[in-house]
């Protein structure tokens, strides 16, 4: 492989070098217990358990949070990079290019294929029916055009060469299997495993059918995506995943998952699902491990979260040119409460801000707009703006019956009812009481002069009301 910085052991390199790894030393059972550690891990470090009980290879969760994604993709930490780095990918797409012999086919398993034997896949939660593989992106080509598709889905082991996958019946995947089976072909897919956290993010991103998600990792990147080709598919994986599973759709086979754990921290029941037939395993020499932990869990919310705020926005800036962020709030679970600015807001733009976000993805139910003065990832400046600038009778809209996603908790025949709040700032608004900018400015870039002593504490007085 080239020296290019693209997979998940150059983005583990990035963190080691300013301790944001955490080691677990101690042997841990993959089947609860590893997920208990990383649950109660009390910072949100990557975490890298060196033993798993009845494995030899180690695993690692916690990858991703917005610091760790700013730090592995080279940009600065705050919500108005990250939007400009992921939007960056999806409006200069670069063409992925293919190499050989790439570091995710150094082993090869083609025979007495066993996925648990090779791969310590977790089991996370008590009514689960099993070992679940979460951090696995799923790439496929579309049977009419063979244009790629990425996207993440749940893997449930049910055997040694067969996975259950988990998909939405309004996601491409889905789709891309219907149009197989009304051409009686089988879909193949390439499933891999340890990934750079911007390819993850960029398989999360909602594009349209057709736009390779892989070239958004590139345009992120700013180079193409090395790919490996397939040994037993024709499909390509990113060429330093740790594990490639390759497979196939067995067709009009499903198997009834059971309880399955969502984003919000429930179990829902969807029923029946596909099956996939694993038909070759490879893998790079001691390989890591990828897990997520799914539900209501920090690195589930985030990679989710940074894709669709990133897809809003631009929603958004269609109908409302002034749109200035998008933030989709961890209460939210990184999916359904979305804060937005708008610069210079003119009257009814709030309005066709939360008409557009609601309109752009399913899972969006919760909007509230406000002001550029207000930094929207900031959940008192945000609540501060409605205390100051909503008229409740005037300024909550409530529109019942809109789709939802099928894991919504309130769900009834696909539809909930979703709230906007436009919290702007009216023309005869009080006006900010502040203090000169100047004598603000000097204060701040002489600080260690004014540092206020209590005791034998320095105390911080921040600045973060002051604009
Ligand atoms: C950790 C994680 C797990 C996910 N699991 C699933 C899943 O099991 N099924 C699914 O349909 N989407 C799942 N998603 C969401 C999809 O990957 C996402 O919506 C993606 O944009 C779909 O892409 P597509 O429309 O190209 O198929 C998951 C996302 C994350 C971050
Ligand atoms: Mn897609």
């Amino acid at each position: 492989m080239s020296q290019k910085k693209q997979d998940m052991r150059s983005a583990l390199d990035i963190l080691d070098g300013v301790n944001r790894i955490t080691r677990v030393q101690g042997e841990v059972d993959p089947k609860f217990e590893l997920p208990a550690v990383l649950a109660q891990s009390p910072n949100r470090s990557a975490v890298i358990f060196e033993k798993v009980k009845g494995y030899s290879v180690p695993v690692v969760g916690n990858l991703v949070d917005r610091e760790n994604f700013a730090l592995t993709c080279g940009i600065e930490s705050s919500i108005e990079a990250s939007l400009q780095y992921i939007d960056r990918g999806i409006t200069n797409p670069i063409e992925p290019v293919m190499i050989n012999n790439a570091p995710c086919r150094e082993i090869v398993i083609t025979e007495d294929i066993d996925v648990m034997k090779t791969i310590p896949v977790t089991t996370f939660f008590e009514k689960e029916a099993g070992p679940y593989i979460m951090s696995a992106i799923v790439v496929a080509k579309d049977p009419e055009t063979s244009k790629r598709n990425v996207s993440m889905n749940r893997l449930l082991v049910l055997g040694p060469d067969r996975l259950m996958i988990g998909m939405s019946p309004s996601h491409h995947l889905y789709r891309l299997l219907e149009k197989a089976m009304q051409l009686g072909k089988t879909l193949e897919v390439s499933i891999a495993i340890g990934n750079h956290p911007a390819v993850l993010v960029a398989a999360n991103a909602y594009v349209d059918l057709g736009f390779d998600e892989f070239e958004i990792a590139g345009g992120m990147f700013g180079e193409p995506l090395e790919l490996s080709p397939g040994i037993a598919v024709d499909v390509e994986v990113p060429a330093g995943a740790e594990f490639v599973i390759e497979a196939e759709f067995i067709p009009g086979e499903l198997h009834e998952e059971g309880l399955v754990s969502e984003f919000h921290g429930m179990y829902v029941d969807y029923g029946k699902s596909p099956i996939l037939q694993v038909k070759g395993i490879t893998h790079r020499k001691d390989p890591i491990f990828q897990i997520i932990l799914p539900g209501r869990f920090h690195e589930h919310f985030i990679i989710g979260a940074m894709a669709i705020e990133t897809t809003a926005l631009r929603h958004i800036r269609t109908a409302v040119p002034r749109v200035k962020a998008a933030y989709i709030t961890e209460g939210g679970m990184g999916r359904s409460h979305l804060v937005t600015s708008i610069s210079d807001p003119r009257p009814g733009e709030g309005q066709k801000a939360i008409f557009a976000a609601f309109a752009h993805c399913n899972l969006i139910k919760h909007i509230t707009v406000v002001d550029d003065d207000i930094k929207v990832d900031d959940p008192i400046d945000v609540e501060w703006a409605i205390g100051t600038r909503m008229r409740a009778e005037r300024d909550i809209m409530i529109i019942p019956g809109v789709r939802t996603d099928r894991a919504d908790p309130l769900v009834k025949e696909g539809t909930v009812s979703k709230v906007g709040i436009i919290a702007l700032r009216e023309p005869t608004a009080l006006p900010k009481a502040e203090i000169p900018k100047e004598i603000i400015e000097k204060v701040k870039s002489e600080w260690k002069h004014y540092q206020v002593q209590v005791g034998d504490k320095y105390v911080d007085r921040s600045f973060s009301y002051i604009k």
